[in-house]
C-alpha cells in the first residue's frame, strides 16, 4: 500500500489554518488552566465536563508536571483513597498496596488523566508559557493571563505576548506558584503574599493542599502544589492524591461562581 502523496504547501496550509481557527477561539473563553501536571488535568476535565470552555496552557512539550519523575524517578506513584476514584474514573490502574493506599504507573497515570480531559473537551496547548496576568480595576479582579510561546521566553527576544481572556484564571502550575506569585508582585491592591512550601509532611501536606485550593480573589484560583505554596503548607512528596482531589475542589468552587452550581 503506497500513502498519498502530499504537497507541502498542503501540509503547511493545513496547519495554520486548522491552528487559527482554535487560536480565534480560544481568545475569550471561560477558564484558563495554567499547568498540566495532576491537578491541572483533573480541574480541566471537571471544568469541561460540566460545560465550561475552557483552556490549559502547558509551558512544556508534554503532560503531566511531576507525575513522570514518580517518585526519585521509580516509575510509580502512591495516591490514597478516596481518591484513586479519580483515577478509576478516567481507566487508570491503581494497585491496592494497604488499606486504603494504592500505586498507579506514573506514564499511565499521564495518559489518562490528560487523554480524559481532552476527551471531556478541554483544549491542550501545549508550548506556551503564562507570563502575566491582565487585571481590571473596579471591581478588583483578574480577566485572563497574557501568554508567550515557551521558546520566545526561553530565547530572550523581545517579542510581544498575546492575552486570552476568561472568567476564571487558575493557578496549577506546581511549586513555583507561577501565576499567582506574578499577580502577588504586580498588583500590590490584591495584597497576596506567597509563603512557599514547607518541609516534607506527607499527610499533614495532602490534608492541607486540598484545603487550601479554591478562590484567591476575583477571577484567580489556585490548586495543587501551587495552593501549598502559596500558603506555606508542607511539601508531600510523590503522594498524588491530594493533587487529584485539590483539582476537582477547585473546579467545583469555580463551577459555583460562574454558573451558581
Ligand atoms: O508540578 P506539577 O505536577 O503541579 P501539581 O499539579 O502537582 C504537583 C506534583 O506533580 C508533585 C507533588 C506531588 O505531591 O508534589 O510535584 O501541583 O505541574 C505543574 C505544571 O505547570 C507547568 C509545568 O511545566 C508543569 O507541567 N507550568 C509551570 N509554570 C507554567 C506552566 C507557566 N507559567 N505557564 C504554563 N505552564
Amino acid at each position: 500500500m503506497s500513502l498519498t502523496a502530499v504537497d507541502e504547501r498542503v501540509i503547511t496550509r493545513a496547519i495554520i489554518d486548522q491552528a487559527a481557527m482554535d487560536w480565534v477561539d480560544i481568545a475569550d473563553v471561560d477558564v484558563v488552566v495554567v499547568g498540566a501536571g495532576p491537578s491541572g488535568l483533573t480541574a480541566a476535565r471537571y471544568l469541561s465536563k460540566s460545560g465550561l470552555k475552557t483552556v490549559l496552557f502547558e509551558k512544556m512539550l508534554s503532560f503531566g508536571g511531576g507525575i513522570g519523575g514518580g517518585g526519585m524517578l521509580f516509575h510509580k506513584v502512591v495516591v490514597e483513597s478516596p481518591a484513586d476514584e479519580i483515577l478509576r474514573e478516567v481507566g487508570c490502574k491503581v494497585e491496592k498496596v494497604s488499606e486504603n493506599v494504592f500505586v498507579a504507573d506514573s506514564a499511565e497515570m499521564i495518559a489518562k488523566l490528560a487523554s480524559a480531559a481532552i476527551d471531556s473537551g478541554v483544549k491542550i496547548i501545549l508550548g506556551v508559557t503564562v507570563e502575566d496576568v491582565i487585571y481590571r480595576e473596579v471591581p478588583l479582579r483578574i480577566t485572563g493571563v497574557v501568554i508567550q510561546w515557551t521558546a520566545v521566553s526561553l530565547s530572550n527576544l523581545h517579542v510581544d505576548p498575546l492575552a486570552v481572556r476568561a472568567k476564571a484564571v487558575i493557578d496549577c502550575t506546581g511549586h513555583n506558584a507561577e501565576v499567582v506569585s506574578i499577580a502577588a508582585k504586580k498588583i500590590p491592591q490584591l495584597d497576596i503574599s506567597v509563603k512557599g512550601e514547607g518541609a516534607m509532611f506527607a499527610a499533614k501536606g495532602e490534608q492541607l493542599v486540598v484545603e487550601m485550593s479554591g478562590k484567591v480573589c476575583d477571577g484567580l484560583y489556585v490548586a495543587g502544589m501551587a495552593a501549598a505554596a502559596l500558603h506555606g503548607c508542607p511539601r508531600m512528596g510523590p503522594i498524588f492524591g491530594g493533587m487529584l482531589l485539590s483539582g476537582k475542589k477547585v473546579a467545583e468552587q469555580v463551577l459555583r461562581d460562574i454558573k451558581g452550581e
